[in-house]
């Protein structure tokens, strides 16, 4: 009887559970396309595909994907009147190859249509797949081809995500699951969301993963996880996406049986010569290695009195015979070293510019300090012409909120790249610098530590499957606009209903600079809870290392706040070109966003709006307040577009949000206002709880340390 009524439920149940979307899909949600046009529809009727491999298989299985879900129909794959063609440029018929692009390179690829046909070519047969993702995602779109088609291919060389994932899977600043690598089934259990996760990178052009945490394991460079290792390489290949591994300095000692770890050493030399042939044995197109050495707590060529470009050099050395190449990260800074945290890393690599291999690019985050929600470019872009330098940008969100706070980051990428350094003169953007196009470098890359895990949407907030997406539209082409990647990215994400696409849009354009008014405006940075930086913690003091204090950085006192990066402080912002100083060095001139990074000011100094700088803070932090409450209402009031799951799941983070936007703004307003003294002006609402309530929060095991 009871299992009657569970099966009557059940079928119940049925249409609701199949409505259900969890996300799963991403971008990649190819639904049906309503009203579809003759063009959308004919072109995946017949497709001819030339030639045999496991990427021609992956290109099969997304077409048959996408014309199901568009058209509830498969394409037929045929040499007999096509009408997509996907074919090398090599393999193409004279009078279709004299259409195509000269201009295509390694992975780009050429769109195009030629009498009733359309083709999509390319020098590679990765080529052909990012066409072919780039063609269903135009047709998802409803964007008919133009004249000329599509032509596209990538600015920069090396698209990584960098995975801070553990082997006992807990990922450093992770918060949506666990790893996605179980390691445990390694190698023999193939998890399909490896694919999956393979197929997604693909279709945005990511061509590589760094899959272990830069705070390294060296068992992960032992036969027993290399096994595994060369498994998950061998799911990735036919994607175009090669391996790294994050190689731990100390290794020679900790597998090896040194004694030393010295970079200068013969023993140690041929150590890594020896561990880079083994590795190249289990995977041959292994990528290389990504190294955090002498940067909190992990060892580093310093330990043995030798610089940067030693202990980079000698693991190039050892990969260069195989083509790999080294990653070596420039976040090098200590505590025992008495100069601003913000000049360590310039210091030290600016004086070996030139000095590393051809086979080893200089990763630098963002900024100089430590992916806050807003900071100035990293002096070191444009910095180092003779040395190629990648950019690093943190897609989970270590200081933006963890999984709930909605943030879309591709104004805060954008905002860095378009920044000028002036190294060349006007016109020096930092892109320029990614791209290679600045200083010639013969390497360029981009990294983005990925926000996704075993959750089932990936990225915890369905709207941070767009972080992961722009960062992959930015990695491949670092001029794309913030605007362009999240229309996009709901089209294909949600529905093209323009009155679902402009409000979300601009919601998502606006949120990163709400995040930053209620939880760092004006240039505040670091004052978030101690090591989870969960919350506000202004407080913040004290401890082993001051430089992970907020106080280090906010320096309130009755006579102000903020850093002093001026002549007449730690003088950081020498280490910009001469315009910059010149701009960010004057009241007057630098832009507000910036102030408080580089100026201590009094509570009373006079802001462009006429409020004083107390007042100001206030003030922001009450509009990102108004703007959390307010996404909450846009949200609802778009509930008919989108399936029930994933507005409810939106929902509730968006009020967690909007709470802790308030938990945010109180216990900040309540720390500084001991020093202005000065009370709230108008507008802004009075703290729920007093200053102790808040120090007093201690939430339990915050995921992601
Ligand atoms: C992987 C910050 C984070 C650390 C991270 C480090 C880094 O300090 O808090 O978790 O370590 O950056 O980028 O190496």
């Amino acid at each position: 009887m009871i299992r009657e009524l569970f099966t009557t439920i059940a079928i119940l149940l049925l249409p609701i559970m199949l409505s259900a979307n969890d996300g799963y899909k991403l971008w990649l949600q190819y639904y049906p396309i309503e009203n579809p046009q003759a063009w959308q529809q004919d072109m995946l009727k017949k497709v001819s595909i030339a030639g045999e491999n496991e990427t021609l298989d992956i290109i099969k299985n997304e077409l048959n994907i996408a014309a199901e879900g568009f058209f509830g129909q498969n394409p037929s794959f045929s040499k007999e009147n096509p009408s997509l063609v996907i074919a090398l440029k090599e393999q193409l018929p004279s009078y279709l190859a004299s259409k195509a692009s000269s201009k295509l390179g390694e992975e780009g690829f050429h769109i195009f249509s030629s009498d009733n046909q359309t083709v999509i070519t390319a020098n590679s047969q990765f080529g052909l797949l990012y066409g072919t993702f780039r063609l269903l995602q135009e047709m998802q779109k409803s964007n008919p081809l133009s004249e000329t088609g599509i032509v596209d291919s990538p600015k920069v060389q090396h698209r990584v995500l960098n995975h801070w994932d553990n082997l006992d899977r807990t990922v450093e600043r992770g918060y949506s699951g666990f790893s996605i690598w179980n390691w445990h089934r390694l190698p023999r259990h193939i998890d399909q969301q490896y694919l999956d996760y393979a197929r997604a990178n693909a279709s945005l052009g990511i061509n590589g993963t760094a899959i272990t945490n830069v705070n390294a394991n060296a068992l992960i460079l032992t036969p027993y996880y290399l096994e595994k290792a060369q498994a998950l390489a061998d799911a990735f290949r036919p994607y175009g996406i090669k391996l790294y591994l994050t190689a731990r300095f100390s290794s020679p000692i900790e597998i090896g049986g040194l004694e030393t770890a010295d970079p200068q050493n013969e023993a140690v030399k041929q150590w890594w010569k020896d561990k880079a042939k083994e590795i190249y044995e289990y995977i041959p197109d292994f990528g290389g290695f990504l190294v955090k050495a002498d940067s909190e707590g992990q060892p580093g060529p310093h330990n043995y009195g030798r610089t940067q470009a030693e202990g980079a050099n000698m693991l190039a050395d050892a990969v260069k015979p195989f083509g790999g190449i080294v990653m070596w990260r420039a976040f090098v800074y200590s505590e025992n070293t008495p100069d601003d945290r913000h000049k360590q890393a310039y210091n030290e690599f600016v004086p070996i510019d030139g000095e590393f291999r051809e086979n080893v690019i200089v990763q630098v985050k963002n900024g100089a300090i430590d992916f806050q929600p807003r900071e100035p470019f990293h002096p070191l872009f444009g910095a180092m012409p003779n040395t190629p330098l990648m950019m690093e940008f943190q897609i989970t969100q270590e200081y933006l909120g963890h999984d709930t706070h909605l943030a879309f980051l591709a104004p805060m990428y954008e905002e860095v790249l378009k920044e000028d350094t002036y190294i060349n003169g006007e016109g020096s953007e930092v892109a320029k610098v990614i791209d290679g196009s600045l200083h010639n470098y013969s390497l360029t890359g981009m990294a983005g530590v990925a926000n996704v895990g075993t959750d089932r949407n990936w990225t915890g907030h369905h709207f941070h499957q767009a972080n992961w997406y722009a960062y992959g539209k930015l990695a491949w082409n670092p001029w794309e606009s913030s605007e362009k990647i999240a229309e996009d990215w709901i089209k294909l994400t949600f529905t093209t209903e323009r009155e679902f696409v402009e409000p979300v849009k601009k919601l998502m354009l606006n949120s990163h600079e709400m995040v930053v008014n209620y939880m760092t405006p004006l240039g505040i940075h670091h004052i978030m809870a101690r090591s989870h930086h969960y919350g506000p913690g202004p407080w913040v003091t004290g401890g082993g290392r001051a430089d992970w204090t907020s106080t280090y950085y906010h320096n309130a006192s009755e006579k102000g706040m903020g850093f002093d990066r001026t002549l007449s402080g730690s003088n950081a912002l020498e280490q910009y070109t001469p315009e910059l100083q010149e701009k960010w060095g004057d009241l007057d001139l630098v832009p507000e966003k910036f102030l408080l990074w580089f100026h201590h000011l009094p509570w009373e100094h006079q802001m462009k709006s006429g409020n004083i700088l107390w007042d100001e803070i206030a003030l922001h932090y009450q509009k990102g307040v108004n703007e959390a409450r307010e996404n909450i209402k846009t949200w609802k009031n778009l509930e008919k577009h989108v399936d029930k799951y994933r507005f409810e799941h939106v929902l509730s983070f968006m009020e967690i949000q909007a709470e802790e936007a308030e938990w945010w703004r109180d216990a900040v307003l309540l720390y500084f206002g001991q020093y202005s003294g000065l009370p709230l002006p108008e507008g802004v609402e009075p703290p729920k709880h007093n200053l102790e309530y808040y120090m007093n929060i201690d939430h339990k095991f915050v995921p992601g340390i």
